[in-house]
């Protein structure tokens, strides 16, 4: 147990007269921080215990005298290290020849057989051997020091261990059984309900021809990126419309003179502006949980990423400062950092730092989607296609121009009332051109 001093005895587990085998708990002590039983090193017949229940013992105090039969002829403790033995062999000793890690209590034996204990167990405490074993961190499991150097080998928390010995002792085959169990259930993927379920392996040339073709670098890239943000972010998807009849207006009436001045504006600017404005009113928004999940870091700068779909793969290129950018500027940005992308020529400095990303698919088509959040931010803004619609307003239904929003949020960061003020407030910002053409001070 190391160097304790006055070690309570809370139990006494034998009596004179009992048979006990190697391993056999005879006493449970108890220090502040743990409780163990001590077990046998010796297998016999106990004559005399020395300590009784409710008492003391140190390091070295005599607990029992064990009267042991069959044993090897005596041989002095201080043999094995003066003549060091054969390598021993890989596979487990039997029981009687286990050596202990730590210095047990000491046993006396009586006549006629003093010396049958085993060597180790009277060898110091720090002597040859393996590391003493961590005792504090095992220390409320019922086994043996042999149970524990197994435990330990095999990185088992004994805690976690069932025991079926003598009043619940943990036995070898407890700690086995336990690492088969885990094992097992990890294949099955149940892994006590934490564990993923794998997909089946299939050979797909049973069913007909294939060809293996190898993921871009990009993509494999990306993959684990958008994976690790699937399994550590339990998000919610708030759907919404904005009715951009307005907006498309005036856009539709900039777009020459726009072009003139070598900017293609299009709808994303206005959006990624329109997002600028709630990330503004609702700046929790515009954050990241730390590791601990315990803190949200607020930021105070405003980098918006988007999704580029490039013939490498999809790529996130991000914005700097766009809060401090107005549409136009933001559109100019858009159109360079995409081209970049597209021609493979973007740096690492102008992929990272986001925010908050904006995946726009409206161009290609859509009614609505999910994307993944793009860590370590806590939101994700989807966009798909614009439709004319039905909208019933004033007592008829009249054609507007819908843009469907998908946004996507972590949960452990943003309330589902909170994301709804928010989509609302950008579908009302989207709706009002003029807020979204204003110069940006
Ligand atoms: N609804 C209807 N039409 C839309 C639209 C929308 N939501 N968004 C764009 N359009 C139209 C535009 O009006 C434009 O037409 P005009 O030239 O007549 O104005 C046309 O679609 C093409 O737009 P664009 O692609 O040039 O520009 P963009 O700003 O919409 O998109 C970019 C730029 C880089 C985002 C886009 O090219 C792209 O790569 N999109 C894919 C993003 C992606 O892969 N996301 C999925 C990631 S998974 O999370």
């Amino acid at each position: 147990m190391g160097n304790f001093q006055d070690v309570s005895v809370i139990d006494v587990l034998v009596k004179p007269g009992d048979a006990i085998e190697v391993d056999s708990p005879l006493v449970t002590l108890e220090t502040e921080k743990a409780t163990m039983d001590v077990p046998s090193t010796v297998a016999g017949i106990i004559e005399k215990l020395h300590i009784s229940k409710g008492g003391k013992v140190n390091t070295g105090d005599l607990v029992a005298t064990v009267r042991t039969e069959g044993a090897a002829p005596a041989a002095k403790p201080e043999a094995p290290a003066a003549a060091p033995a054969a390598p021993q062999p890989a596979a487990e000793p039997p029981a009687a020849e286990r050596k202990e890690e730590t210095a047990p209590p000491r046993f006396a034996e009586s006549a006629p057989a003093p010396a049958a204990a085993p060597a180790a167990a009277q060898a110091p405490a720090g002597g040859p051997g393996p590391a003493p074993v961590n005792e504090v961190g095992f220390s409320r499991a019922h086994a043996g020091p042999s149970v524990r150097k197994l435990a330990r080998e095999l990185g088992v928390d004994l805690t976690t261990v069932q025991g079926t010995g003598f009043k619940g002792r943990i036995t070898h085959d407890d700690v086995k059984a336990h690492v088969k169990k885990i094992l097992s259930s990890i294949a099955q993927g149940a892994a006590g309900g934490m564990g993923i379920p794998p997909l089946p392996r299939v050979d797909f040339s049973q069913f007909g021809p294939v060809e293996t073709q190898p993921l871009p670098r990009i993509r494999r890239i990306s993959a684990a990126r958008l994976h690790a943000s699937w399994l550590n972010i339990p998000r919610v998807t708030q759907f919404d419309e904005a009715d951009i009849t307005d907006l498309e207006q005036v856009r539709n009436g900039l777009k020459e003179s726009a072009a003139k001045a070598g900017i293609k504006l299009t709808p994303l600017a206005f959006i990624i502006r329109a997002c600028v404005k709630a990330l503004q009113k609702f700046p929790n928004f515009n954050a990241s949980l730390d590791p601990s999940g315990e803190n949200l870091i607020v930021k105070k700068y405003m980098h918006i990423g988007f999704a580029a779909d490039t013939p490498h793969g999809l790529l996130v290129p991000v914005i700097r400062d766009a809060d401090k950018k107005d549409v136009y500027e933001i559109a100019r940005e858009l159109a360079t950092l995409s081209e970049k992308a597209r021609a493979g020529k973007l740096s690492g400095a102008e992929m990272q730092g986001g925010c908050f990303t904006v995946s726009s698919l409206g161009g290609i088509g859509g009614t609505a989607f999910t994307p993944i959040i793009n860590p370590p931010e806590i939101a994700i803004l989807g966009v798909s296609k614009a439709q004319m619609k039905p909208v019933w307003r004033d007592g008829a239904f009249v054609p507007r121009l819908m843009l469907p929003l998908s946004f996507v949020y972590d949960h452990r960061a943003i309330d589902g009332a909170e994301a709804v003020r928010f989509t609302t407030f950008l579908a009302q910002t989207l709706a009002d051109p003029r807020g979204l053409l204003e110069a940006v001070p």
